[in-house]
């Protein structure tokens, strides 16, 4: 199978790519990347319009996918596959359609503490607009569902019931067949979540009897911007359209406009031609390997890889479920999740890290996020063992950031301002940059900066306010300033964050804007230092903004503080 995917042969680093973030998206075998380029160099056209050829040959091909995605998830029928951009989509357009048409004050929406913000939001905006309550099933320490609490909640108040399959942050598969058994008999509809597991086994939706199921074609292999929503034809055929336009009408008059039928009532406008088409192949491609035999050597996998994941000291599991899919959540004692991102991929390895969209769960575990290595069937031991080699490594040789041998920044209650580093924020860049060349290549670029990271004086807790977090940064990030009470010219600052490699950039701006004069601050031209050190290309694009927010605070204190 990995020979099927030809970014399994790339580099990471210069070291060969070990791609453990399937839970965000997997890669694409050969046959999908050849059949997008198929279609558009010999196929596009645009479909259910177009009494030509083409037209027809891609009207079919979108339905003849249709059909495959049909069969693949054991739908009754086609009408019941609606496409759509993904699975966030998909749970929008029933929250919206169903939520809203039938939703009303003290009816209950009942979802649980492990899903993800995309089955979160679009209840609570619903829950908003139509007064209805949005009820949450708790979770424990293992990160399973309490079922007892489930039942105690269910009540005929509760009109719908959404819940992941398996979640994304901790791995659990969650009993789902029981879960809308439990629903149904109090009449309430249920919508699964099943981004994470359509990739990872078998798919029922008769068996189920779920009434909607949601999941995105980029996580099975397909292209990212295309989705599915399975739902019952009784129910999708009494829902109002979600979205209006072309495709999903029958008639338009400006008295009077009828809708179409099932699928495309819920279609509006051009859709995702290629997407559709190619989430055909990829379908095509999982269904030939197997899925059973997809979850059974995953499931070897997991339990190869969790048990020697666990045995590294100082790393804590955040996900222990007796029912897990190939998602391994984990906290080190001493490296924040962030750093040990960074420090993993230059070893040639993609983890995600951060909240994994799942915000409440971080809160439940009391952690600000998790490192996560997601596995899929291309997955082999040889990565598992790279994976648990360089965690060890970077664990073990991590030296974690020492509280007292840091100045600290308060003293006797004064706080202890950096001073300038040079006479200006341009001479100051150009030590940097010089400091930079010498480093030579990104690796030891970042290895600099998490040193710098370690060597920034910790900022007083009294200082970290609500009103001095930068928002906008992946890490909890504070900063405190003050003009110098000597030189009211002058202005000085410090910030703090909880992960090193932010703490590094902060170092950076604290050698380029602390202690300078306000004047100096404003008219530096930092975006031109960041793209000649090359900070611009290589940092993530959620820590550029991060770095652009700590840039664009300290410019407004600068310019207001006086
Ligand atoms: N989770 C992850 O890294 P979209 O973005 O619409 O394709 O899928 C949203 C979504 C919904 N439910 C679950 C359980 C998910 O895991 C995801 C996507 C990715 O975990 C990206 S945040």
């Amino acid at each position: 199978m990995r020979a099927d995917f030809p970014i399994l042969r790339t580099l990471a680093h210069g070291k060969p790519l070990v791609y453990l973030d399937n839970g965000a998206t997997t890669q694409k075998p050969q046959i999908v990347i050849d059949a997008t380029d198929t279609y558009y160099s010999r196929e596009n056209s645009n479909i259910h319009r177009g009494v030509y050829e083409l037209s027809q040959l891609a009207t079919t091909l979108y339905e003849e996918s249709r059909i495959k995605i049909q069969k693949f998830i054991n739908a009754a029928e086609s009408r019941e596959v609606i496409y759509t951009k993904g699975t966030t989509d998909s749970i929008n357009l029933v929250a919206s359609s169903l939520g809203r048409s039938t939703l009303k004050p003290g009816d209950e929406v009942l979802i649980s503490h492990m899903e993800h913000h995309s089955n979160i939001v679009p209840w609570q905006l619903i829950c908003e607009q139509t007064g209805a309550m949005l009820k949450v099933i708790p979770i424990n320490e293992a990160g399973e569902l309490i079922f007892e609490e489930f039942e105690k909640l269910l009540s005929p108040r509760t009109k719908i019931v959404s819940v992941v399959h398996v979640s994304n942050s901790l791995g659990t598969i969650n009993p789902v067949k029981q879960i809308i058994d439990l629903a149904h008999k109090q009449g309430a509809v249920v919508l699964i979540d099943g981004a994470q597991w359509v990739a990872h086994g078998p798919t029922d939706v008769q068996a189920l009897d779920c009434d909607f199921y949601a999941f995105s074609g980029h996580k099975i292999f397909g292209p990212t911007g295309i989705g599915i929503l399975y739902g019952k034809a009784k129910l999708l055929d009494a829902m109002p359209p979600y979205q209006g336009g072309g495709d999903m009408i029958s008639n338009v008059t400006f008295e009077k406009t009828t809708y179409n039928d099932l699928p495309y009532k819920f279609e509006a406008g051009t859709p995702n031609i290629a997407g559709g088409i190619v989430l055909g192949t990829a379908i095509d491609y999982v269904s030939n390997i197997g899925l059973e035999k997809i979850a059974a050597y995953e499931a070897e996998l997991l339990a190869y890889a969790q048990a020697r994941l666990a045995e590294i000291p100082g790393v804590r599991l955040i996900g222990t479920a007796k029912k897990k899919a190939s998602v391994m959540s984990f906290i080190t004692s001493g490296v924040h999740p962030h750093d040990l991102g960074v420090l993993l991929d230059l070893e040639g390895i993609a983890v995600r890290t951060g909240h994994h969209c799942c915000q409440p769960v971080m809160d439940r575990f009391h952690i600000p996020a998790t490192a996560r290595a997601s596995m899929a069937a291309y997955n082999t031991r040889d990565d598992i063992d790279r994976f648990l080699a360089a965690v060890r490594k970077v664990t073990a040789s991590y030296t974690p950031r020492p509280a007292q041998s840091a100045a600290p920044s308060s003293s006797n209650g004064k706080i202890l301002f950096p001073p300038a580093v040079a006479e200006s924020p341009e001479a100051a860049a150009q030590e940097l940059l010089d400091n930079f060349d010498m480093l030579g290549d990104w690796q030891t670029r970042y290895q600099y900066l998490i040193e710098m990271g370690g060597k920034l004086p910790p900022m007083p807790k009294e200082l970290k306010t609500d009103t001095t977090r930068v928002h906008g940064c992946q890490s909890v990030v504070h900063l405190y300033s003050q003009r110098d009470p000597k030189d009211k010219q002058v202005f000085n600052f410090i910030a703090d964050s909880d992960a090193d490699i932010v703490r590094g950039l902060i170092a950076i701006l604290e050698r380029l804007y602390a202690g300078q004069k306000a004047d100096a601050v404003a008219k530096f031209d930092v975006e031109t230092f960041f793209k000649e050190i090359g900070l611009d290309q290589h940092l993530s694009g959620g820590r550029r903004n991060g770095l652009s927010s700590m840039v664009s605070r300290i410019r407004t204190e600068a310019a207001e503080k006086v």
